[in-house]
């Protein structure tokens, strides 16, 4: 027997011989056990088997909206908990959460989970989300606590594992952790993010491109520095010298239902939502209130109508922020239908822009840009200090166009957006796509790993008059899994709980338009159809049209 022959041998046995002297390799490492596991620059703090039942996550959870919620308790089926702490630097302490369902319960996969807001905490509602759904699940605080932005002061490092690395290196202590639990890697990665999370999203499809076969990125605040320079701008826009708001809630409300009234029937179909709010141009002069016709003289504010200031604030709003020495547009104006259509401030300007004492994220540059807490934000150079922001902290927004990598390793990306989001410009989403097909060889080069969608009258991530809640991840699985490309999703909305319309979101730049019979809430009863972009819309039936 030649030796070649001999060694080809010993290979092939070599997998039988490691399952029969093995068996962990097979069934997996204890729960327990896994605290003994050392993966470099990471601290397994403890690794417990809980049963199914009640589990009240540490700390005071911190939704979508970075606002911090009381307690809740979830109800949980069985998984095993793992605590770690990753330091990929001396400066690093990045906590991150690994839940591992039982063998039987285990769906083979994993999937990561993103974050909201500039938020230091771990997301354990989706987190419970994936484990119900059969998957093992991980998730980071980011490599610090709470929203606040002072984390970053003096800890250049910090800023980086913010960034981008801390959900990397989350993912990859992640898999060896399943792994070792499991006795196999997982067969599938995903990623699933929403807002700060569509941000992490798409920084991991851009940066790590190994990291994950699937990924959602919802409503993306991918181009952080410039959104920064947006809420800078916009909040200057909304406020008096005295920094008191300009625009009320009930104002907010009233500019919603100016543009609904307006550009609801563009589309040809009269459903209380803007289809796209690029079509829609009303003025908020409109709103103007009218001087009494006996005397000269201010016009006074009332309820139904906008005060001079206000009309400005809200044109300035929409036109975004822009470079005043060139007129170059710095970040993308917020969508009308936006302004204010939910009784909760993040269904609104409020949350990000009216509502705030001083500028949204102003921390960005007292802290991480300037280091100088005492910071003028009225001493502001468009032009200087954003080409500075970009040269220094490059790597907090996720803006590269050439996704080659991974493509090239067969990655899929789902993105959605809502076209009344109030907090992510949506325009600036499509901006990003548009730039990421020119940059791929055109649309249906991109279309093979990477697709879009839009829904109207959507929110931020949720909410909103239009249909917002469809199931991305199924989508997602079936494109990865079975190579079935996602051609649409149903959305639905909800009143109370209760479905009360559907409606496909329609694969970019596609939109959904009605075949004219059944009723105008059954997702069936509308086709995708290509509309080109810059098609004139019906004049008949607006009368806000510019
Ligand atoms: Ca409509």
């Amino acid at each position: 027997m030649s030796r070649r022959l001999a060694a080809a041998l010993v290979v092939a046995l070599i997998p039988v011989l490691a399952q029969v002297v093995t068996p962990a390799a097979s069934t997996g490492t204890s729960c327990a056990n896994l605290a003994a596991l050392t993966i470099p620059n990471v601290t397994i703090k403890s690794a417990t088997a809980l049963p199914a039942g009640p589990f009240t996550p540490p700390g005071a959870p911190i939704a979508g909206d970075g606002q911090a919620r009381g307690p809740v308790v979830m109800t949980l089926p069985a998984f095993c908990r793992v605590e770690g702490t990753a330091r990929p630097t001396s400066d690093s302490d990045i906590k991150f959460e690994v839940w591992i369902p039982p063998a039987d319960a285990w769906n083979g996969k994993f999937e990561g989970v993103g974050n909201g807001g500039y938020q230091g905490s771990i997301s354990y509602t989706a987190m419970a989300t994936a484990l119900r759904r059969g998957y093992a699940t991980a998730s980071t605080d980011t490599g610090h606590t709470g929203d606040d932005m002072k984390f970053g002061q003096g800890h250049p490092e910090k800023l980086i594992d913010y960034g981008h690395r801390a959900v990397h290196v989350m993912t990859e202590s992640a898999k060896l952790i399943i792994r070792n639990a499991a006795g196999r890697f997982a067969e599938r990665s995903y990623f699933v993010g929403c807002s700060a999370g569509g941000q992490q999203a798409l920084s991991e499809a851009q940066r790590y491109p190994e990291d994950y076969d699937g990924i959602v990125a919802g409503d993306p605040a991918s181009n952080r520095i410039r959104q920064t320079f947006g809420f800078l701008s916009s909040w200057i826009a909304t406020h008096g010298a005295d920094g008191k708001p300009i625009l009320t809630a009930a104002k907010l409300a009233l500019l919603t239902k100016a543009a609904v009234d307006a550009c609801d029937s563009i589309d040809g179909l009269k459903d209380g939502i803007i289809d796209d709010p690029r079509k829609c141009h009303v003025d908020p002069a409109k709103l103007l209130c009218k001087s009494p016709s006996t005397g000269a003289g201010q016009a006074a504010d009332e309820p139904t109508c906008l005060t001079q200031p206000q009309v400005d604030a809200a044109r300035k709003m929409y036109e975004g922020a822009k470079n005043p020495r060139t007129g170059e547009l710095i970040y993308t104006g917020w969508p009308r239908g936006s302004e204010g259509f939910g009784e909760a401030a993040g269904q609104s300007w409020r949350q990000y822009v009216v509502d705030p004492p001083e500028p949204m994220r102003v921390g960005f540059f007292k802290y991480w840009l300037f280091h100088d807490p005492n910071w003028d934000f009225r001493s502001i150079d468009w032009e200087r200090d954003l080409a500075y922001a970009e040269q220094k902290l490059p790597f907090m927004a996720a803006v590269e166009k050439d996704l080659t990598p991974f493509k090239k390793r067969g990655g899929k990306l789902l993105m959605y957006t809502g076209w009344a989001d109030p907090v992510v410009p949506p325009q600036d989403t499509v901006a990003y796509y548009d730039g990421v097909m020119r940059t791929m060889g055109g649309l249906e080069r991109t279309r093979e790993f990477y697709r879009f969608f839009i829904a109207p009258g959507m929110g931020h991530c949720a909410g909103g008059p239009g249909p917002n809640q469809f199931d991305h991840l199924t989508a997602l699985e079936q494109w990865v899994e079975k190579g079935v490309a996602p051609e649409k999703m149903v959305a639905s909305h909800s009143t109370g709980g209760t479905v009360d319309r559907t409606r496909p979101l329609c694969l970019y730049p596609q939109v959904a338009r009605y075949r004219g019979t059944g009723s105008t809430d059954e997702a069936a009863n509308f086709a995708c159809v290509a509309e080109p972009a810059a098609a004139p819309a019906r004049k008949t039936t607006t009368g806000g049209q510019r």
